[in-house]
């Protein structure tokens, strides 16, 4: 009998958009998500990291997860695997643990884990070699190791490290048996794809982080992987993929086929494995061009709006004219359209930014910008040698990427 699990990571639960919340495009997620694994047949759930946005989610959030726990009960899935991404706090995720083992809701978090799955029968039906995000901090780095270069070797290896303990760990536990066995981690692996705005791609800019793929168990037969937002099966193999978030976490990744990954497993067979897509709960829409071109797209918009029913359109707009306006939002709110169906929940005014930043007062802008962008900026103004700026670029990215990793709220 082949086992089914159902493979997503990167719900970012809490997460907001320009201040907006977005509950209601994730409540809706959730019960497609339940409709889903109970429809599909699933008996294994994996959530492979970043569950929540913030290592302090509000108690709404963590009410709609626990909620979401709660029914999987009701769905037929005899278990759900989660492990912590970068973004979540290992301590709130792991705290219900020790409860949620009662539910067979298995949580990893401080650790790697090798986890023995049961069938309702009692008997073991597939083996998880489970390894949570590892924070810099993690690893006991040697002072001696002075370049970036060497960090980074001491951090692949100390992955390294990990899952080979967990799958010795995972076949002594098996002892023998012929069960099917999935690997589940939280990494950048090297090759990957990532797009603007997506929050993943400014960590790794020049930085040298990226997993190879060789550390993975070979007792593993498909890893469910979590990080990158974009969905993709590693260095082209089927069985080695990210699922990608289930909702764009940005308008970069408007146009993206969300998506969630389901594989049968059998003991000694390749993984056949397969993809459902994520309906789109509410569209978003970046317009970018001057303001006859922003009336244009409007008006194109309003007669293709959603329905009532449907969530309202959000839409960014980027204003690039040459003309310096300043009342640019007032403007545009005052052009023809739905307001029902469509908000415009963001107005950047990329001229004006541009003139600002040449008057050096870039403070007020800084919110339009990625660190990334205000460091090149800086670069630009400094009038710093082009030979220069890559080198001083990766500089940056990984001291920016140690800090956000270091257990702040990014
Ligand atoms: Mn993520």
């Amino acid at each position: 009998m082949a086992i089914r699990i159902l493979h997503t990571s990167d719900w970012h639960l809490g997460r907001q958009l320009y201040g907006r919340r977005r509950s209601s495009e994730y409540s809706a997620f959730l019960s497609w998500l339940h409709e889903t694994i109970r429809d599909e047949q699933i008996d294994v759930l994996l959530v492979s990291g970043d569950i929540f946005d913030t290592t302090t989610p509000g108690a709404n959030v963590q009410r709609e997860y626990f909620e979401f726990l709660g029914k999987l009960s009701e769905t037929g899935c005899s278990h759900a695997v989660i492990i912590s991404g970068n973004h979540d706090s290992p301590v709130l995720l792991g705290a219900p643990a020790a409860l949620l083992k009662y539910f067979n809701i298995h949580v990893v978090t401080a650790r790697e884990e090798a986890l023995l799955l049961e069938n309702r029968h009692g008997s073991p039906m597939l083996g998880v070699i489970a390894v949570p995000f590892l924070h810099d901090k993690d690893i006991r780095l040697s002072s001696e190791l002075e370049t970036s270069q060497d960090k980074m070797q001491a951090y692949h290896e100390a992955v390294a490290a990990r899952f080979r303990s967990c799958e010795r760990q995972m076949l002594e536990i098996l002892d023998g048996r012929d069960i099917p066995v999935v690997g589940m981690a939280h990494l950048f692996t090297a090759g990957g794809a990532t797009v603007d705005g997506d929050g993943v791609r400014d960590l790794y800019v020049g930085s040298l982080s990226h997993i190879s793929p060789s550390v993975f168990p070979a007792a593993a037969c498909y890893m469910a992987l979590g990080h990158l937002h974009v969905p993709q099966c590693v260095g082209g193999m089927e069985n080695i993929r990210y699922s990608g978030s289930p909702l764009p976490m940005g308008f970069g990744e408007a146009a993206q086929r969300k998506q969630v990954c389901i594989a049968d497993l059998e003991a000694g067979q390749p993984p056949d494995v397969k993809t459902l897509e994520i309906p789109v709960f509410r569209h978003l829409v970046r317009i970018c061009g001057d303001l006859r071109q922003i009336e244009e797209r409007l008006s194109i918009l309003s007669s293709d709006a959603p329905t009532a029913k449907a969530l309202p359109t959000w839409i960014e707009i980027d204003y690039d004219g040459d003309e310096i306006i300043d009342d640019l939002s007032h403007r545009i709110e005052r052009m023809e359209r739905p307001r029902t169906t469509m908000e415009i929940i963001a107005v950047k005014n990329l001229r004006k930014a541009q003139a600002i930043l040449r008057q050096q007062e870039q403070a007020q802008n800084l919110e339009f910008m990625t660190p990334i962008q205000v460091f090149k900026r800086c670069m630009e103004d400094n009038g710093i040698d082009q030979c220069q700026r890559t080198g001083l670029q990766a500089a940056f990215a990984e001291i920016y990427h140690s800090v956000l990793t270091c257990g702040s709220e990014e």
